[in-house]
């Protein structure tokens, strides 16, 4: 039975992007279902199969699974094969508390430089909050790689559903070209020059759709040819 995931918008959709990433890096086969938001078919299909009426879900024959990490963690349990926590007991308790650090925080970051990937790359001024969020995630990711990444250039060496949790905050990195440091640079080029990532991003920039509340500096900052 083939896994289907219902996304929202490309060009948007953070949450969706996480187990999108993760199943395409994984190389496991799935369908996908775009279904852009604030539509009839967004509230009539998604809807019906996700109990917050939030994307992204998994559809596993009669199994729902939505919210993002839940979604990891099925995915996870159902290949193991693909690695996608840490074979390591430590590596691995580490990655759960980042993934989880992400889809729980750092509210001021997401709120004030939302994903999208059609926005030209411009500079944003940060409020006090979101710079403390910036630097918490470098940090956060600076003892992941220093810690547990010997083996690759992921947070964990090899890519893991952290990576995927974290693939939003690269974009919105990039996007409002925020201050970091260069380790920093360096990870965020590792996960943006996955074809994965390319792919998604290239879908996001080709959609119609755009929404007032993400735009709120259009048009100056718009990449949409
Ligand atoms: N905690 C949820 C968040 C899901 C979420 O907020 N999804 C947004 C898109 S990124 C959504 O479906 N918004 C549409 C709506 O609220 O109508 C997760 O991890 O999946």
């Amino acid at each position: 039975m083939t896994l289907t995931l219902i996304v929202g918008n490309k060009k948007y959709s953070s949450w969706s992007f996480r187990p999108w990433l993760a199943l395409c890096v994984a190389g496991i086969p799935f369908e996908e279902k775009v279904i852009p938001f604030e539509t009839e078919e967004f509230k009539r299909e998604v809807g019906g199969v996700s109990g917050t009426g939030k994307v992204p879900v998994l559809i596993d024959g009669d199994i729902r699974v939505w919210e993002s990490l839940a979604i990891l963690e099925y995915v996870a349990e159902k290949f193991p094969q693909a690695g996608l926590w840490p074979k390591d007991v430590a590596a691995r308790a580490h990655a759960r508390v980042v993934a989880n650090e992400m889809h729980a925080g750092f509210q001021a970051m997401r709120n004030h430089l939302s994903m999208n990937f059609a926005r030209r790359v411009i500079k944003r001024d940060l409020t006090p909050e979101v710079i403390a969020n910036v630097r918490r995630i470098e940090a956060l990711w600076a003892d992941c790689r220093a810690r547990f990444g010997k083996g690759g250039p992921f947070l964990l060496g090899a890519f893991s559903n952290a990576d995927a949790m974290y693939a939003p905050v690269v974009g919105r990195f990039y996007t409002y070209d925020v201050d970091v440091g260069e380790e920093t640079r360096a990870y965020m080029k590792t996960i943006m020059t996955l074809p994965a990532w390319q792919q998604w991003v290239a879908a996001g920039i080709k959609e119609p759709w755009l929404f007032a509340e993400d735009e709120v500096d259009w048009p100056q900052t718009h990449n949409l040819t």
